[in-house]
Formats: C-alpha cells, structure tokens, sequence
C-alpha cells in the first residue's frame, strides 16, 4: 500500500500572515489534494507541527487550517495518522494541553498521536507512532523505542548529526544507533529534508523562512510492500535571491520578473554602477507584484594595489581581493573574486 506522508506543515507561520495562508493553501488545493485523489489515497501520516503558535490559535488561521487540512480529509473519509510536534503543545513538559485536541481523536477519522506512544497496522506492516518526547513521556518513548515490534518509526524527534534550521547540526537528542533496528524512521521537527541511512527528515513541504531558499520542499509517498520513499516535489517558491551586477550581466533589465509576484525577494547587488539602471530594475519588481525587498549590499568597489602586507584599515572584502589578486596560476581572477563577493555578501546577510 502507499502512504502519503507530511511534515511541519506550520499553519499560521509569520504570525498568521496572509501571504503565507494563501500560498500553503494553493500547495493543500493545487498540488496535494488533486494528487491523493488521482491515486485514491485513503490514508496519511502527518509527522507533527500542523499549526505554528503554540500559544494562541488565531481566529482565521484555525479556519485556514480546516479549509486547507482537516475539512479536505474528512470530506474524503480518509484517515490521517498525526504525530503531535512541539508548535502545537501549550507546555514545554507535557502535551496534554495542545491545539488539535479539539477535533482530533473525535472519530472522525484525525487519529492524534498526543501523549502516548501507539503501534498501529498499515498497509500490511506495523509502525511506531511516537508523540513529541517531553518530560512527561519521555521514559515510557524511549521504553518503546527500545522494545516495539514495529518496524517503521514516526515522529517528531531531535535525533543526533542531523541538519536543524540555518545548517547547525543537532548535538544532542536521540542517537542514530539506537534507531539502527528500524526499517525506516521518519521524522518531523528539522525543516530541511535529509535522509542519513534508514532515517529520514522529510522536511516542510514549501517554504517558510530564507533558509528555504536552494532547498528542495514537497511531499512522500510510502510504499508499505517495498519500503520506497518517493519524493513529489513542490515547485513553487515563495524565497527568491535575485544578483544585481550591471557590470557582467547588462541584460538585466530584460528579464522576465513575474515569478517574484507575492514572494519575498532577495537582492544581492554585486556591481552597481548604474543607478538609474538599478531603481527601474527596483521598479520592474514592484510592477511584478513582489511581496517584500530585502536589499543586500555591503561590498563597496575598490581598486586593488596588490599589495601582500594585511592592511587592518582594509575591509574584509578588500583583504580577500589583494589576496587573489597575489596569487600564482589563477586564470580568471575577477570571477574568483565574484564567487567572494556573492559569498560574502550572502555571509553578512544570513
Ligand atoms: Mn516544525
């Protein structure tokens, strides 16, 4: 049998933000949905962080929330196997205060996965459906970690070595070795999909932050009789990083900018010596319906006397150059120092 799996879907994010409600529900309308009914899917694991705010549900965030998720199951009879994530518990020690409790575990086919860890059939196979490990269940999770039969695992885990947001690696939590008895372990929690051995992250299923952009988002398919996990990918972006160089790349001017409409851009200007050229390219973008500018530009154009002494009234970016610029074999030196200067200017503005 194959399963639809999601994760972090974050209803609410940004503060309840309505370029955020729109864009997750064209993802849950135009792309999820439409492929559960084309395969006839009867049944879903969500991996936990449905809502965002763990505090407060806002008013047109919860109806959001039951247009894009919970109305769409139910209308379809289909069954949702949910795990709860830490943004939709009340305390830090315990779930049993939480933000779905309201409709799931009605009956209604929303199985919520909130305080107890449960072994559940299907597809033909026994999985491990664990809650967000606190305090108050941390010894009967790992109890179960250590002794279930099932041979797929789902949760919301802090597992060790992997990728949290921004790129740091997880120190602490739960260790690979003691997930090595599973067939597959799949977690929600990290947003960035990655996949080491048999655990795998699945990610957000689109973007939600800067640290989206370049990352592949989407959805899985889980085949119960082969163990396959398929990857449907989400191609719309709502992060965009835009170089601004009128020096290399005089054709700026010509391109087509629609895919900005609605979406957070940012502007990493590397050359600019043209500044009537730069504001109608600021203009081009508004007309595109942008959403939101963030302009990033640090790097100030010096000419370089190719001197070997660090200079300390230099600015980083001017040390890096002289540096280049003193070295033996390099044919192309100004794209060596373009290559610095994206990188740099990117560094400054993470
Ligand atoms: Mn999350």
């Amino acid at each position: 049998m194959k399963i639809p799996i999601i994760a972090d879907t974050h209803v609410g994010v940004r503060n309840n933000n309505s370029i955020f409600h729109d864009y997750q529900q064209d993802f849950f309308d135009n792309q999820f949905f439409p492929y559960i009914d084309e395969h006839d899917y009867k049944i879903v694991v969500h991996l936990g962080d449905h809502l965002d705010n763990r505090k407060t549900t806002n008013v047109l965030t919860s109806q959001k929330f039951d247009e894009m998720w919970t109305q769409p199951l139910i209308n379809r009879g289909m069954t949702e196997h949910g795990i709860i994530g830490n943004h939709t518990v009340y305390y830090k020690n315990t779930n049993t205060v939480n933000s779905l409790s309201h409709i799931y575990n009605k009956g209604n086919g929303l199985i919520l996965y909130d305080i107890h860890p449960k072994e559940v059939e299907i597809g033909g196979i026994l999985w491990g459906m664990v809650p967000w490990i606190t305090a108050d269940n941390q010894e009967e999770c790992f109890d179960f970690i250590k002794n279930t039969k099932a041979e797929i695992l789902c949760g919301h885990f802090e597992i060790m070595g992997f990728y949290m947001d921004g790129g740091h690696k997880c120190e602490g939590g739960i260790s690979v070795t003691d997930l090595k008895r599973f067939k597959r372990v799949f977690s929600g929690h990290f947003h960035k999909k990655q996949t080491v051995a048999n655990i795998s992250y699945l990610g957000t299923p689109y973007d939600m932050t800067f640290t989206d952009l370049g990352e592949t988002k989407g959805f899985h398919i889980f085949d119960t009789e082969t163990l396959d996990l398929e990857f449907i990918p989400n191609p719309n972006k709502l992060f965009h990083k835009i170089y601004y160089d009128d020096f290399n790349d005089p054709d700026i001017l010509e391109k087509d900018y629609s895919f900005v409409k609605n979406c957070f851009v940012r502007l990493i200007v590397l050359h600019k010596k043209d500044h009537a050229k730069f504001d109608m390219l600021l203009d081009k973008l508004e007309d595109a319906e942008m959403y939101r500018l963030q302009i990033a530009e640090t790097v100030n154009e010096s000419e370089i006397n190719g001197t070997s002494e660090v200079d300390m009234s230099q600015s980083t970016i001017d040390i890096v150059h002289t540096h280049i610029d003193g070295l033996q074999n390099i044919a192309d030196s100004i794209g060596v120092k373009d290559i610095m200067n994206k990188l740099y200017i990117e560094a400054m503005n993470l």
